[in-house]
């Protein structure tokens, strides 16, 4: 399969159906530059994963699980430097300072290069570097875009062909002279001849690195996660939202969620929130006891691409194809259809492993095997986590399975056309303030609430967690542009579709925000949520189909009282709601102090339209 070394420079070697010099030229300058001992042009095929699979049991990167528990996965740790996505090494290197903007992480494009050359010279000696072609969104769709990532990962590789349409078929969209975004990936671990490799090679020095005018994508150091699957965050997120800014659409940090009445009638509903906070399991939400009829289907879990239709109508698509969620606290109470999906075909990592070969994690059963092996490959047991505190599984243990395992996938998922949204959700994860659910009253105000999210951080992020932090749209760490120019954006888009939906009597999409992750004086969540966030999206569909639902307005926006959602199989008390619905004046003059903070700082290019709100809203918190 894998082509000899030749004079110190692998051969290029490109399958006869890459029909594309540029690709194959810019194959040929990487390895030169990189020097690996080897190429392979993956063709994503099923012997292509099983082999590259048994090739990483054999040098230890992962453990194929018990055939008969857990058919046909695997199981992988990685280096306990490399757990989690890396925002203080993430940086958007676009030509003029500003145009990256306060909130990422900026170097001069020329100076970046010359950094990067230095490190990627050499960088894959000893290894494989493997030619992953892939589609984000269903091949040949009008809102799908390709890529294309040289990986010294076999890891990698098998990842993205669950994770993205990857494979030969790509080359067939892409022909002599189609476009594709370049992903350069090393984990910066070159081998010296004869060395021994470790079981998850990677570096302490770690850069991901974004072009956004050469739409060009760069990392090193790291095999993990949303550092490593180029097609993810670098990608669908970073890259795609510069070009929805210069093109007109959007990519979100959004699941996408079909949502049908027991009367037949559909709903499309996109969810943005961030990082570990719970969006595979409302995608996958299963309506409680006193919602018989009701169903709910997935399109995507992670990332949402949005395009305008000619009719004024928001169509969205999920770029991936696979699902790399969070393992601990996923079980069959927390997401019955997450854990039916994982069955078989799972590639796992960081999560513990059972002495007959299948995987735990923490909140996976109510009670912990006697005896496991921790993602750390140490003994574990409850008496020593008692002890120590160690978790079984490392807190952003991760599972990677194809979407179409998912046994509630909406039919129209892989549909190339997208699907209409009707309504837009935000949540963040805070443990006071921002009440259960709120409609806004306009598109601006939506945008505004949208904007000022807050959430306190999670494990999904290297760095300190439970500390609350602005989290614009969930989208923080993934614009790839200037924050304010992508509140614009917004802002802009929501005319264009207004004045179009006129024409043709389409309402713009309603925006709600939500926070399920109240607590109180036990410091416990309130809300039971997964399931029960049914109650809540149900409130909201009923606000679309005529504001059949009651809500009061306040200072922000319409929330619900007690008697406007559905209790039936729930025993929640009215105190109880009042609890993560009471609006708490001084606390709003806090947070909109904080709103301030982060208006401030972006007050370059900030709209006004926001600035407008903001006044507003401490006008009435004054009175
Ligand atoms: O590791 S990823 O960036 O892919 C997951 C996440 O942070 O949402
Ligand atoms: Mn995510």
């Amino acid at each position: 399969m894998n082509q000899p070394r030749m004079g110190g420079i692998a051969t290029i070697n490109a399958p006869a159906y890459v029909k594309q010099q540029k690709l194959i030229n810019w194959v040929a300058e990487v390895a030169a530059l990189t020097k690996p001992d080897q190429i392979y042009w993956c063709d994503g095929s099923q012997a292509e994963y099983d082999r590259l699979c048994s090739e990483m049991v054999a040098a230890g990167t992962m453990k194929k699980l018990n055939q008969e528990k857990r058919p046909d996965s695997y199981l992988a740790c990685s280096d306990p430097s490399d757990v989690a996505r890396v925002e203080d090494r993430t940086f958007i290197c676009s030509a003029n300072k500003e145009d990256a903007g306060p909130t990422n992480n900026w170097t001069d494009p020329a100076e970046m290069r010359n950094t990067l050359h230095g490190l990627f010279d050499g960088c894959m000696q000893g290894r494989t570097m493997y030619v992953v072609p892939f589609s984000m969104g269903p091949l040949g769709s009008p809102i799908a875009h390709i890529g294309v990532e040289l990986s010294d990962s076999p890891y990698v590789a098998v990842n993205m062909r669950i994770m993205t349409r990857m494979g030969k078929a790509v080359y067939d969209v892409l022909g002599s002279d189609g476009e594709f975004v370049p992903c350069v990936h090393s984990v910066g671990a070159p081998l010296a001849a004869g060395q021994k490799d470790v079981a998850w090679p990677c570096n302490p020095t770690k850069y991901i690195v974004h072009y956004p005018e050469t739409r060009e994508i760069w990392s090193y150091g790291s095999g993990y996660g949303g550092n490593a699957l180029l097609g993810k965050k670098c990608f669908a997120l970073r890259i795609a939202s510069t070009m929805g800014r210069d093109q007109g659409w959007l990519a979100e940090h959004m699941l996408i969620l079909g949502v049908e009445s027991p009367a037949g009638k559909k709903h499309y509903v996109a969810a943005a929130f961030p990082s570990a906070c719970g969006k595979t399991n409302f995608a996958m939400l299963i309506p409680p006891v006193g919602f018989e009829g009701w169903k709910v289907t997935t399109i995507g879990d992670d990332i949402a691409w949005i395009k305008p239709g000619a009719d004024g109508r928001l169509y969205a698509i999920n770029p991936e194809a696979g699902y790399f969620g969070v393992a601990p606290g996923t079980n069959d109470k927390t997401n019955h259809n997450c854990m039916a999906s994982m069955r078989e075909n799972t590639i796992f990592t960081n999560v513990a492993l059972t002495d007959d070969g299948d995987v735990w994690w923490e909140g996976m059963t109510s009670t912990a095997p006697e005896h496991l092996i921790d993602w750390q490959g140490k003994d574990w047991t409850p008496a020593i986590a008692k002890e120590t505190g160690a978790k079984a599984a490392h807190p952003n243990a991760r599972f990677t399975v194809a979407a179409t395992q998912n046994p509630v996938i909406d039919a129209a998922w892989d549909d190339p056309a997208g699907v209409p949204i009707s309504s837009f959700i935000f949540g963040g994860r805070r443990s006071t303030t921002v009440p259960l659910v709120t409609e806004a009253r306009n598109w601006v105000e939506g945008v505004y609430m949208a904007a000022t999210m807050g959430s306190e951080t999670t494990a999904a992020a290297a760095g300190q967690q439970g500390i609350v932090r602005r989290d614009p749209f969930a989208m923080l760490p993934f614009i790839g542009y200037n924050m304010s120019d992508y509140f614009q954006h917004w802002l802009t888009l929501g005319e264009k579709l207004a004045a179009q939906g006129k024409q043709n009597a389409v309402e713009l999409p309603k925006i709600f925000c939500v926070n399920w992750f109240r607590t109180g004086a036990d410091g416990k969540f309130v809300w039971p949520g997964f399931g029960d966030n049914m109650r809540v999206l149900k409130w909201m569909l009923d606000r679309l189909e005529g504001e059949k639902a009651g809500g009061v307005e306040h200072l922000f926006g319409v929330t619900p009282r007690y008697a406007d959602l559905s209790w039936e199989g729930l025993n929640f008390s009215e105190e109880q709601f009042d609890l993560i619905t009471a609006i708490d004046k001084a606390a709003w003059k806090a947070e909109t102090a904080l709103h301030t903070e982060l208006f401030d700082k972006l007050k370059y290019h900030l709209p006004k339209e926001l600035a407008d709100v903001k006044l507003a809203l401490e006008k009435q918190l004054a009175d």
